[in-house]
């Protein structure tokens, strides 16, 4: 039996308690010290099994392409949830999970995000760039036009966490948010992949406006827009190489290790 690891408790303690920031604004205050329990959720698997399973995976993710064009079509709600969930089971600085996910499906705020964008790439795009970050662009294609912020159903607007609440409210600091929130995101992306969706990973530069139009708290950043849907047909990708495994890993080995 595998046992289901805990989800976090969902209602704040104490909420008069709090100093300066209300629960909306800081997120759900850190469980106390839990207690240890037996690792029960690992599952040991035969070494062929193991090689099958990674092989599998990793062809699966290599078939991963980041898509500019979509289709409008709506992407199910329920599945976005379990590729959040799955976010949300990424390790983090001290487990201070620092991460929150926005799914804007609204196109009155897909429309608002659009045009924010937009009017900070075109500065990006006309000037704001150093001329060698344009250049290291050229290949992809890119301009300050972002139809696919509107022409996609789903928007995640990802928020990075930069501190919340202790059990009294207190404000207690987060530990490697970036790293953390980075590293979620990526889970993020491989479960929208392997649930069948398309995604793109969007930076307008700068992107504060994403704090304003969500009306996030003062505690969070923008830290990527992810697109997710289905990709429009004909959409093209440019035709890129992925680094092969030894341009991209050094092995400092012991023994080769024996089945
Ligand atoms: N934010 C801009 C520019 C951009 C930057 C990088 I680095 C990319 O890999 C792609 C685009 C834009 O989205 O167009």
């Amino acid at each position: 039996m595998v046992a289901e690891v805990r989800p976090c408790r969902e209602s704040p303690s104490s909420r008069s308690e709090r100093l300066t920031l209300t629960d909306d604004q800081i997120g759900e205050p850190m469980e106390d010290r839990p207690d240890f329990v037996p690792l029960s959720t690992w599952i040991e698997r035969p070494v062929d099994e193991m090689r099958s399973r990674a092989r599998a995976f990793y062809e699966n993710m290599n078939r991963r392409r980041t898509v500019r064009d979509f289709l409008t079509r709506p992407v199910p709600r329920d599945v976005i949830e379990d590729c959040i969930r799955t976010a949300g089971t990424a390790p983090s600085g001290a487990h201070m999970q620092p991460w929150h996910f926005v799914v804007v499906t609204d196109p009155t705020v897909r429309r608002r995000i659009r045009l924010a964008a937009e009017a900070e790439e075109r500065e990006f795009y006309s000037g704001r760039a150093p001329d060698e970050w344009l250049e290291a662009l050229a290949h992809l294609g890119t301009d300050a036009e972002k139809p696919f912020l509107e022409t996609a159903s789903c928007l995640i607007v990802i928020f990075a966490r930069r501190y919340g609440s202790g059990p009294k409210g207190e404000r207690r600091k987060h530990y490697y948010v970036q790293e953390s929130v980075g590293i979620a995101t990526g889970m993020l992306i491989a479960a929208l992949h392997e649930a069948g969706l398309a995604t793109l990973t969007h930076t307008p530069s700068p992107m504060g406006f994403l704090s304003s139009v969500l009306d996030r708290p003062e505690n969070e950043r923008p830290f990527l827009i992810l697109v997710a849907g289905y990709p429009a047909p004909g959409a093209r990708v440019p035709d890129l190489n992925r680094l092969p495994l030894d341009g991209i890993a050094t092995f400092i080995e012991d023994e080769p290790v024996e089945d």
